[in-house]
């Protein structure tokens, strides 16, 4: 018979190291998720609890089951205990005798129990020692250099540092046993592993099957594959092992290939393997894969050298985000939340994704989602700002680390690229840290030697990188443009302004970002009414940026009116935070060629906090969420206003077809009042950017005056739909002499939906909706209103988090335009 495999999750016992009373816990689970279940803790989001709970991590834990082993599993040849996540430090016993210790979270970690197992009660027990005492007593041995806005010493540890605070993430280095645990009984074997390759011909992909089994007798071993295709055929091979390995190939014919969201579909194959002896099923495995080739090209050109994916032989353009962890209590995240998540980056043409080096290794759930959204992933080994000191248990470590992940993670379809680390390569020459002569020697020996050749040995066909960002590694200009990837900080951090974005062709842009407050509702979730201000230290302590309000308001002083609300604030960051990134994207994507990808920072929140986030922790979409959808879609209409007297209107396209359209323009005042109105004829060639004519406004946009009250609103219409659309001011924000729009919306319900149709009396400039309990997604939401023009939105009742009756959901909605930003009495 297969392997038996008997869950040991559910309710365990924890108690504190230093002893008083047990309590139950839930497993999978931690100290702080068990302790926020008993309400033996406050909620360390809000205020400032996060320093009290910090205080509980200072002490060790100890969680302890039993549980009755049944005679079929005592049959077995062979068991195993097995724990898929221990954070961190642990020591297992196992009916009294000590099974092992574990000290890394990124690997699962497992028991040989043959003999230890008993009839009846056993009991597990599971000591966790604080992560904190640890890193205190190792960072006084040994200093490892860090970020300051985390806990000295997280590189000492194999524990996912954001745990410990970041810059959008609050220290809370949680302890417990966060993935299953299970107690598996084998016979004869045990699969190990399946690699599965593919080769991809003419008219056919090969599948090339190896397989490794675990033997623990010395019967014959044969193996059988089975592939299904997604219309179901099925081909199948069946072969002996040699030893503890098999091999077998398998050709498909007419294979349907899998293309990242945009460009085709995502056909998924399945591939089932199953180990047997004399006819007996010993253990199987299942994987899904996607027939396609996936690569990056660094090919040299007149720029410099291109970085760019390229899928079954077609380049592109990666329009995405960076990932961090979905929560800082990991037994909150589930699979639901995760493909949510992931559902509403598609929903804004996302492509691609990138897992942040300073997380964990998601679990499966999250790449098979990926394979079937379509989202390439680009993914960093978990090693994040800070130096690691390459001593040998520290090496066996993280190469087991490596090599369990990539097993577990390379058959997946979205996977296009391994990275060594984030920023370390650019970190360690360019930043603050105390240099040492071994730190760039074991950098290079860790991610320039270690790291590929656990690729090259475990996962051959995916690109290796050895830092984000990096221009191939070296030390060579890291943090080039004309090179790699780029991290670009210097709009942020370094407080220049947005138009400093066109001033680079960006290879490949990885990280830029720009922080929001989150809206209303989020902010109520960590702080009282009284303390809806930036300053106060409740919302202070949501701020983990260096100096992140001083910047928030420094760019809100360059564009936009003083807001007197709180909604105000949370509309006018939001805003920026979205036009900001909008410029960038605008100009890569009409650069497209040179430049081939956008990530900005960040898709996620771990937590309810001010961040660079476009979906907050509740997921909430914040502005930049809405104009990602626009400025991700595949056809885009932009315009550079650099210049009056020549406005370059764009299409930027990622159609694999050619589409003719026709892009309309119109020069408006304040009150929507047409001045200019024209129409131009253009066709966008597949999978390329290309300028399609130049507009004069010189004699329209003389004075100061014409800057302050006059505005460009542009459409790209094909087949009669509009597809893109936008407006150029001339003038920021906060110059421009809005007209009271007057904003009207008439609401009608449907079995489905709700229909909002929004009009104004002059122009409305991002218009943003709202509900002010319940939560939505709107079909669209920042947008423009040109005066008599109305704008029609739906809500899908399906998003709503709660049902609402039509007299419920129009007395929950609240508008807001620019103009309501001179508004000093509050709306919400
Ligand atoms: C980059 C990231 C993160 C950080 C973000 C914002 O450096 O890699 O470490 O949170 O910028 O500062």
């Amino acid at each position: 018979m297969v392997n038996s495999i008997v869950t040991l999750d559910g309710v365990w016992r924890m108690q504190k190291a230093s002893g008083g009373e047990w309590l139950s816990a839930q497993i999978p689970g931690s100290l702080y998720s068990n302790f926020l279940l008993l309400r033996k803790m406050g909620d360390p989001f809000f205020g400032e609890n996060e320093r009290e709970a910090l205080e509980l991590s200072k002490e060790g834990c100890l969680f302890e089951r039993s549980f009755v082993v049944a005679q079929t599993m005592l049959s077995h040849e062979k068991l195993f205990l097995r724990f898929d996540g221990i954070d961190t430090l642990a020591s297992i016993t196992l009916n009294g005798q000590l099974l092992g210790t574990a000290d890394n979270m990124h690997r699962a970690w497992e028991y040989d129990v043959t003999g230890l197992i008993q009839a009846g009660e056993n009991v597990l027990r599971v000591q966790i020692a604080s992560p904190l005492q640890f890193l205190e007593t190792q960072q006084k041995a040994f200093p490892l250099w860090g970020v300051d806005s985390t806990v000295p010493g997280y590189a000492h540890l194999r524990k996912a540092h954001y745990m410990f605070g970041w810059d959008w993430g609050p220290k809370l280095p949680d302890l417990g046993i966060w993935r299953p645990v299970s107690l598996i009984g084998c016979d004869v074997a045990r699969l190990d592993d399946v690699h599965i390759r593919q080769r991809h011909g003419a008219d056919a992909v090969t599948l090339d099957i190896t397989i490794e089994a675990k033997r623990f007798s010395e019967q014959h071993l044969r193996a059988e594959v089975t592939v299904t295709s997604p219309a179901g055929t099925k081909q199948c091979a069946a072969f002996a092992l040699q030893g503890e390995t098999g091999h077998a190939e398998i050709a498909i014919p007419d294979p349907a290939l899998w293309w990242p969201n945009g460009y085709g579909e995502q056909p998924l194959y399945q591939v089932a393997v199953r180990l047997l002896s004399d006819g007996r099923i010993l253990d199987e495995k299942t994987l899904r894969i996607g027939l396609r080739t996936v690569t990056v090209s660094r090919e040299p050109d007149t720029w410099g050298q291109e970085f760019c994916f390229v899928v079954n032989g077609i380049k592109i353009f990666a329009m995405g985000g960076d990932y961090i962890p979905e929560d800082q209590i990991l037994a909150r995240v589930s699979p639901e939340k995760t493909r949510r998540l992931l559902e509403q980056c598609v929903a804004c043409h996302f492509n691609h994704i990138r897992v942040w080096g300073g997380g964990y290794y998601p679990d499966d759930c999250f790449f098979d989602a990926c394979d079937e959204l379509g989202l390439l992933v680009w993914h960093d080994f978990m090693f994040a700002c800070a130096v690691y000191r390459m001593q040998p248990a520290f090496v066996d470590n993280i190469t087991q680390e490596l090599v369990e992940n990539i097993r577990r993670i390379r058959h997946h379809a979205c996977l296009a690229l391994w990275c060594g680390n984030n920023e370390m390569e650019d970190g360690l020459r360019s930043w603050n840290v105390p240099r040492e002569e071994w730190m760039e020697r074991d950098y290079l020996y860790q991610y320039e030697t270690l790291f590929p050749a656990i690729c090259a040995a475990h996962d051959p066909d995916t690109f290796y990188w050895p830092s984000s960002p990096s221009s191939g590694g070296g030390f060579e200009s890291p943090n080039s443009p004309d090179c790699g990837d780029v991290h670009y900080w210097d709009v942020w951090h370094g407080l220049k302004p947005w138009t400093a974005f066109r001033k680079f062709y960006f290879r490949f842009c990885s990280e830029y970002g720009f922080m929001s407050v989150p809206s209303v509702k989020t902010v109520a979730a960590i702080a009282d009414e009284a303390d809806w201000n930036l300053f106060s230290p409740a919302l202070e302590n949501h701020d983990k940026c260096d100096d992140g309000s001083k910047k928030l308001l420094y760019y809100l002083s360059q564009m936009m009116p003083y807001p007197y609300t709180f909604e105000g604030v949370v509309y006018a960051t939001q805003l920026l935070q979205a036009d900001a990134i909008r410029a960038n994207v605008e100009h890569m994507r009409r650069n497209r060629g040179r430049c081939m990808g956008s990530t900005y920072w960040q898709v996620n929140d771990s937590n309810p906090v001010i961040s660079w986030s476009s979906i907050d922790y509740f997921g909430r979409w914040k502005a930049l969420h809405y104009y990602a959808r626009r400025f991700y879609a595949p056809l885009l209409l932009s315009v550079d206003e650099s210049d009056v007297a020549a406005l370059v209107f764009n299409v930027s396209s990622e159609l694999r077809y050619p589409v003719t359209g026709t892009v309309r323009w119109t020069l408006r005042d304040a009150n929507a009042n047409i001045l200019r109105t024209g129409c131009q004829p253009m066709t966008a060639a597949p999978l390329c950017a290309a300028p399609c004519f130049t507009l004069d406004l010189s004699l329209e946009i003389r004075t100061p005056a014409d800057r302050r009250s006059r505005y460009l609103e542009y459409e790209l219409q094909v087949d009669g739909a509009v597809v893109s659309a936008g407006s150029s001011l001339f003038a920021p924000p906060k110059h421009f002499v809005f007209a009271d729009p007057a904003i009207a919306v008439k609401i009608t319900e449907d079995a489905a939906k709700f229909t909002l149709v929004c009009s104004a009396n002059a122009f409305a400039k991002s218009v943003y909706l709202e509900l002010a309990q319940a939560d939505c997604v709107f079909s669209d939401n920042w947008f423009d209103i040109h005066g008599a023009m109305p704008v029609a939105v739906t809500v899908p009742k399906s998003t709503l988090s709660e049902g609402l009756t039509l007299e419920q959901f129009r007395a929950q909605l609240r508008v807001m335009s620019c103009w309501d930003l001179l508004r000093r009495e509050t709306l919400f």
